[in-house]
């Protein structure tokens, strides 16, 4: 098993920056925006944009989480409840960014967007991801992407985040 760095520490923060700067200039600034993170990592994601654009407007965006892992098409055939939502702000009539590491088949964010509108109604759904590793099997793209990387699909790429993993860098396993 071969492994290779995608993107190191510096490169995360770089990406993630750039991704902030296009939130803001896309949406002309922070009014609306929720900052929604997909269990686990894509939490940490979020709370780092959050950051991000707290350093270049000083505006705090709400953060919410969701938590999906137990209801995927293709596992277990279970629904995500509203519990499965963490967020203080009400999500109507809101901009919703979802954020999660890796964009894969699009299975995950077809599930997150599911449980959303199954009892709020958002202004916007938009899709923020670390890396997008392609393979779609639904018609599911990401907004803001902090790396492309054209991947075979029993390759894997490992987020490690220093918030749960003590470090900070993207890898690809061959
Ligand atoms: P995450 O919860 O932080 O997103 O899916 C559970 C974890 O396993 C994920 O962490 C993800 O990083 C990791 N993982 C690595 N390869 C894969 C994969 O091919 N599919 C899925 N679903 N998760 C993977
Ligand atoms: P999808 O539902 O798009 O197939 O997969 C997206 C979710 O699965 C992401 O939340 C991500 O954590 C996980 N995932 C899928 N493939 C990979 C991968 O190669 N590496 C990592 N780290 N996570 C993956
Ligand atoms: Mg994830």
């Amino acid at each position: 098993m071969k492994q290779r760095t995608i993107l190191d520490e510096a490169q995360i923060s770089r990406s993630l920056t750039r991704m902030a700067h296009e939130v803001l200039e896309r949406n002309k600034g922070t009014e609306n925006i929720i900052l929604l993170g997909i269990k686990t990592r894509g939490e940490f994601l979020a709370d780092r944009l959050q950051d991000k654009i707290s350093q270049i407007e000083s505006v705090k965006v709400p953060t919410g989480t969701i938590d999906i892992s137990n209801y995927r098409d293709d596992k277990a055939g279970r629904t995500v409840n509203d519990e499965d939502i963490i967020i203080d702000s009400d999500l109507n009539d809101k901009h919703v960014v979802l954020v999660d590491d890796v964009l894969f088949t699009g299975r995950t964010i077809r599930a997150a967007m599911d449980a959303i509108l199954n009892s709020v109604r958002p202004s916007k759904i938009s899709l923020a991801v670390l890396i997008d590793r392609g393979h779609r099997e639904l018609p599911i793209r990401a907004d803001y992407v902090g790396k492309n990387i054209p991947t075979a699909k029993e390759e894997s790429i490992n987020v490690a985040l220093m918030e749960v993993d003590n470090e900070n860098a993207v890898t690809l396993t061959e």
